[in-house]
């Protein structure tokens, strides 16, 4: 799916910025056509951010339901000619739009865009009414999955309550762009790129899909100095670059390539991406890039700050890039759920490595932190074929929206699922299956400390598994040294058991900004740096470890709870982006490793 753009053939409007928005606390809105007739009594709400922490209301804030967004807009007569679609580039989680009253689109994801043609909907050169209604319900069948039930106070009022597994605030409401954009009738419908290079020699093969047969389709290949380096022609093909500049961790190197489509010698539509020159593989134990060995140091990270919540905010994203580069890191997990595509975009200008994930976090019978024994899920009720079927949908949606960016190495299909189960393995295998025929880059399942080695069915069927471990924190609280014995053990015998090369895929302590203890002790500056070394003496003792993403880059929201003090304090940067301690720490670490780290 290609992200809209302004080119000399198609047009755009954004509409991010303020819309009426009304929180359905009665459940009316169908009932009155709200769709319709549109909003009364409204209250304006910012386009794109989530709604939850913009008033003082905290009714609204943890609201389980509808809610409904309005905005009148012309659109220009000369669009007449064109298809014109809507873009919206997420709204949590299920999501209905209309256009003058018209369904246009129903979909189901909190994290993934969805488009429609408004053909037969628009109205040219006048006034049109778009609503969009976004319900941040989840059940054991949408990703992330949840539960909604009915709490009773002591008056016997009944409250709407979302129960669910995972561990970071359930913000709702459109949280990326909205765009209406045009294309002319014949266009680009999509681009594949695939990339490889021997020597100075890069190699393109490339897919273009239109809508309908193109006379022509030229393909210009340009350097970062606007240079044509090659051309080509016809839907798909072949293109090699001579003394090609790779795209390289902390190295960006983008060519522009532009697919034209002409008709009778004339230009009918034109769409460009930037596109990077790379390799990925895991062979013999170790993530290759370019043929070398990387180690991955960074995060896993949240798309979360204060008052927007998951709100897309070009100021944050551009500072977080800053702070990793600062940091020394290389690379980030897009923990649970596929980031806003402008952060991609950044991570392939600023040559960081990431590692894209699906929103199945919360597969599992508890809620995180998760502690003693878990219950079964793979069940009828709970993660049945409904659920496999919406994985794998998910799966495809992401690799659709991501699969042309050369900073996505690896796609992470799943964070803290309950693999122990028998039932989980058949359900791993086909969804391993099914993204083995799209894409081929390596795959990375993540595991909950509650796993014990040898336990997950699914590893198996994997190239890089993922570990997330907590011991001198979930469990020996506070005692590092033994935290740090029970670590030593768990990954060599994970190793021995599956196999297949490590990450740490989290490994953290929540920590207080500014709470200092000598002897360093729980939640303070210094007990986080303390652990932090204490992990990475080990890490650096095993070669299958191949890499470190510490949990988390910032501080973060989740869902009020007694372990949880204004949300998840295990950032090594404030909620705000600033340093704590061990932010000086890492990047002294970081800045001594190299990214082909061999040990
Ligand atoms: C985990 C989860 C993550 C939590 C983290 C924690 O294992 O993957 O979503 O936030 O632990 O801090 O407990």
């Amino acid at each position: 799916m290609l992200y809209p753009k302004i080119t000399n053939s198609r047009n755009l409007i954004n509409l991010s910025g303020v819309w009426n928005f009304k929180a359905d606390y009665r459940e009316e809105g169908y009932k009155n056509h709200w769709y319709k007739n549109g909003l009364k009594d409204y209250e304006l709400m910012p386009v794109p951010a989530s709604y939850n922490d913009i008033t003082v209301d905290a009714k609204l804030r943890d609201f389980v339901g509808d809610v409904w967004y309005e905005k009148k807009i012309v659109i220009p007569k000369p669009w007449q000619n064109e298809n014109v679609f809507i873009r919206v580039g997420s709204a949590s989680h299920n999501s209905k739009a209309w256009i003058n009253g018209i369904l246009v689109k129903e979909y189901t994801g909190g994290f993934l865009p969805f488009e429609s043609n408004l053909e037969n909907a628009i109205k040219y050169g006048e006034e049109n009414h778009i609503v969009i209604c976004v319900n941040n319900e989840l059940t054991w069948q949408t990703f992330p999955p949840g539960e909604v039930y009915y709490f009773e106070d002591a008056d016997g009022n009944k409250k709407k309550k979302q129960r669910q597994q995972h561990d970071f605030f359930n913000y709702s409401g459109i949280h990326r762009h909205v765009y209406l954009y045009t294309t002319p009738k014949t266009y680009v419908k999509d681009i594949t790129i695939k990339t490889d290079f021997e020597e100075s020699l890069g190699k393109i093969h490339y897919d273009v899909i239109t809508n309908k047969i193109a006379e022509e389709i030229k393909i210009e290949v340009y350097d970062e100095e606007n240079q044509l380096v090659a051309v080509s022609t016809g839907e798909s093909g072949k293109i090699e670059i001579k003394n090609v500049k790779l795209w390289k961790p902390n190295n960006a190197y983008l060519y522009s390539f532009v697919v034209k489509l002409n008709s009778n010698h004339t230009l009918i539509d034109q769409y460009s991406l930037n596109i990077g020159i790379r390799k990925v593989q895991v062979k013999d134990g170790q993530f290759l890039i370019n043929n070398e060995p990387f180690y991955f140091k960074g995060f896993g990270k949240h798309e979360d700050m204060d008052v927007k919540g998951k709100g897309l905010d070009d100021a944050i994203n551009i500072r977080d890039f800053n702070l990793l580069k600062w940091i020394n890191a290389n690379s980030f997990r897009t923990s649970h759920y596929p980031y806003a595509e402008e952060v991609l975009d950044l991570a392939d200008r600023y040559g960081i490595v990431i590692i894209d994930e699906v929103p199945a976090v919360g597969m599992l019978g508890q809620a995180v932190p998760a502690v003693g024994e878990l219950d079964g899920v793979f069940t009828e009720e709970k993660i049945n074929n409904e659920s496999l079927k919406e994985h794998i949908r998910l799966t495809r949606e992401m690799i659709a929206r991501d699969k042309n960016h050369p900073s996505v190495v690896m796609w992470s299909l799943a964070n803290e699922a309950s693999v122990m189960e028998p039932k989980a393995e058949s359900y791993f295998q086909k969804l391993v299956e099914e993204t083995r025929k799209i894409d081929d880059r390596p795959l990375l399942n993540v595991n909950l400390m509650l796993i014990e080695p040898g336990k997950c069915n699914v590893s198996k069927y994997f190239d890089v598994i993922g570990l997330n471990l907590y011991f001198g924190w979930y469990s020996e609280r506070g005692d590092i040294d033994a935290g740090k014995k029970r670590l030593m053990k768990w990954l060599k015998d994970c190793y021995e058991a599956d196999n297949k090369p490590i990450l740490l895929s989290e490994y953290g302590v929540d920590t207080v900004a500014g709470l200092h203890k000598e002897p360093a002790i729980m939640f303070s500056e210094e007990f986080q740096v303390h652990f932090l070394k204490a992990y990475h003496e080990i890490f650096d003792q095993l070669p299958f470890v191949i890499g470190e993403h510490v949990w988390n880059f910032a501080d973060f929201m989740t869902g009020q709870d007694i372990v949880r003090v204004d949300g998840n304090k295990k950032g090594v940067f404030t909620r705000q982006r600033q340093p704590k301690m061990a932010a000086h720490y890492l990047r002294e670490r970081w800045g001594s490793l190299k990214n082909t780290y061999t040990k």
